[in-house]
C-alpha cells in the first residue's frame, strides 16, 4: 500500500476526549472515527488489525471444533418472549419497530436465535456435540460507553454456543472452548488469566472471565500470581481427548483467580501473600455453561439412545475483537506510539522513502516495496513528500513491527536501515539482506 494513496487520517494533537492511552492512539493513529455515542467506524488500519485478530479468533474456533455461520444483527422480539428474557434485559437492549409495527431488537447476544436455529433441524443425539459461532456486531445501550471501543454500544463479538446430550459432554465442550481461549489470547501476544466469574443476565452456574491485567481496566480482579507464567496449550492440543482437555481446564484453575463479584476474601488470604495479585483487569472473552436454561422453555429436545427427548445442554462462549484491540495496545505501546505483537500489526513492515523524488531513494524504495509483496507481506510504502522526521513519527505511531528506512546516503552505498519497532535497535545492511530478511 502507497500511503500516498491510502487513507490514514493521522492527528498531531492528542485528542482530548480519550481517558486512555488506546483510545488516544486508536484516534492518533486514524484507526477509529466515533460516529455518535460510542458508535465507531473502523477506518482502514484499523480495519486491518480487527480482520487479524478475527483471523486469529477464526482460526482457533476451527481448531477446537466450531462451525462459522451468520446469524442477522436484527431479531424478532418473539423469540425473546419463549425465553423470558424480553422483559428482563432491560434498558440495555436497543428496540426497534419496523413498517408492520412488529417489535424486533438489535440483538445484545444469540442465545434465543442459535436456539431457534438448532431446533429446528437438529433431532438426533447423533449429530451432537454440536458448536457454532459467529463474529458479529452486537448492540448494548450501555449506561457508560467509555474508552473508545473498548466499552461502546454498539461491538463486535464472536460468540460460540455449544449443544450437548449430556451435562458431562457439555463439560467437554466447554473445555475446549477453555483451551481455545487459551491458545486465541496468546497468539494475540496478550497474557489472559481465566477467572471464576459473574453470569449476569446470561445465566448459569459455571462461567469464566477471561483478564487481562492492565492498569486501565474496569473490572478489579484477584488471583496467583503464579498464573502469569503458566504453559498455554499447544498447536497440537488434541481437542478430543475428554482427559487432556480436563487436564489443562484443572491446571488452569488449580489457585486462586475471581474477578470482584465472586471474590472470596478468605479463599485468597490463604494463598501466602507474596504469590497474591490483586490489580486490575480487562475482560476480553467470557464463557458460560447454562445447562438447559434456553432449551427448555424454547423446547431444544433431542431424541436419545435410551429413545427419549432430552433437552440439550448448552453453553455459550464470547471474545470481543473490538475491546482487544484496545485490549492489545494497552498491553503493548511506549511513548512514540502502539507496538503491534507482529501477528495482529495492520503491515509487516513499512518502507520509508526519506526523499521522495530523489532517483535513487525512490529506486530503492521501489524494488523493496515489490520484492517484499511479491513474497506475501503487507508492505506499507511511505513515498510521501512529508519531511524525515513526520515520517519516523507516523511509523513509530502506528506501530509497524520493522521500518525499513532509505535515505540517501545510505542508498548511495546500496544500504538502507533496518528499525526495529520494539526496540528501536537499527542496522544498515545491504538492500538485498533487508529483503532476505522477509523473503528467506
Ligand atoms: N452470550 C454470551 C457469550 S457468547 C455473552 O454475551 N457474553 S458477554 O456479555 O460476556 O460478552 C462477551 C464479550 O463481548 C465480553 O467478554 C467482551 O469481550 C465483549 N463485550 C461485551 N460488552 C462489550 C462492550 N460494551 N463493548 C465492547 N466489547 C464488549
Amino acid at each position: 500500500m502507497r500511503l500516498s494513496r491510502y487513507f490514514m487520517p493521522i492527528l498531531k494533537e492528542n485528542p482530548k476526549e480519550a481517558e486512555i492511552v488506546s483510545h488516544r492512539l486508536m484516534l492518533r493513529a486514524g484507526m477509529i472515527r466515533q460516529q455518535s455515542q460510542g458508535i465507531y467506524s473502523w477506518l482502514p488500519l484499523g480495519k486491518r488489525v480487527l480482520d487479524k485478530v478475527n483471523a486469529i479468533i477464526r482460526d482457533e474456533q476451527n481448531r477446537a471444533g466450531a462451525i462459522e455461520l451468520s446469524m442477522p444483527t436484527l431479531q424478532s422480539a418473539e423469540l425473546w418472549h419463549e425465553s423470558g428474557r424480553y422483559d428482563a434485559y432491560g434498558k440495555e437492549m436497543l428496540r426497534i419497530k419496523d413498517r408492520q409495527d412488529r417489535p424486533m431488537l438489535y440483538g445484545p447476544t444469540n442465545e434465543e436465535m442459535v436456539t431457534d436455529i438448532f431446533r429446528s433441524s437438529v433431532k438426533s443425539y447423533k449429530d451432537l456435540p454440536l458448536n457454532l459461532y459467529h463474529i458479529q456486531l452486537k448492540f448494548r445501550d450501555e449506561i457508560r460507553p467509555r474508552f473508545g471501543t473498548m466499552r461502546s454500544r454498539e461491538f463486535m463479538m464472536k460468540d460460540a454456543y455449544s449443544f450437548d446430550l449430556t451435562r458431562e459432554a457439555a463439560e467437554h465442550s466447554y473445555n475446549k472452548m477453555f483451551a481455545a481461549y487459551l491458545r486465541t489470547f496468546d497468539r494475540l501476544g496478550l497474557r489472559a488469566i481465566p477467572m471464576r466469574a459473574d453470569t449476569g443476565p446470561i445465566g448459569g452456574k459455571l462461567s469464566h472471565e477471561f483478564i487481562i491485567l492492565a492498569d486501565t481496566g474496569e473490572s478489579e480482579v484477584f488471583c496467583h500470581k503464579d498464573f502469569v507464567d503458566f504453559d498455554i496449550p499447544g498447536e497440537h492440543t488434541d481437542f478430543d481427548s475428554v482427559e487432556g482437555l480436563q487436564a489443562i481446564f484443572d491446571k488452569w484453575t488449580s489457585l486462586y483467580a475471581a474477578t470482584s463479584e465472586m471474590h472470596d476474601e478468605a479463599a485468597f488470604n490463604a494463598v501466602p501473600e507474596g504469590d497474591r495479585l490483586s490489580a486490575r483487569g480487562i475482560e476480553v472473552g467470557h464463557i458460560f455453561y447454562f445447562g438447559t436454561k434456553y432449551s427448555e422453555p424454547m423446547g431444544a429436545k433431542v431424541q436419545g439412545p435410551d429413545g427419549k427427548e432430552h433437552f440439550v445442554h448448552m453453553g455459550s462462549y464470547g471474545i470481543g475483537p473490538t475491546r482487544l484491540v484496545p485490549a492489545i495496545i494497552e498491553a503493548s505501546h511506549d511513548d512514540n506510539g502502539i507496538i503491534w505483537p507482529a501477528s495482529v500489526a495492520p503491515f509487516d513492515v513499512v518502507v520509508i522513502n526519506m526523499k521522495a523524488g530523489d532517483q535513487a531513494c525512490d529506486d530503492t524504495c521501489e524494488l523493496i516495496y515489490a520484492a517484499l509483496s511479491k513474497a506475501g507481506k503487507d508492505v506499507l510504502y511511505d513515498d510521501t513528500d512529508d519531511r524525515a522526521g513526520t515520517k519516523f513519527a507516523t511509523a513509530d505511531l502506528i506501530g509497524v513491527p520493522v521500518q525499513i528506512i532509505a535515505g540517501p546516503r545510505a542508498v548511495a552505498n546500496g544500504e538502507v536501515e533496518v528499525k526495529d519497532r520494539k526496540t528501536g535497535a537499527r542496522e544498515t545492511m545491504t538492500i538485498e539482506a533487508a529483503i532476505n530478511r522477509f523473503v528467506a
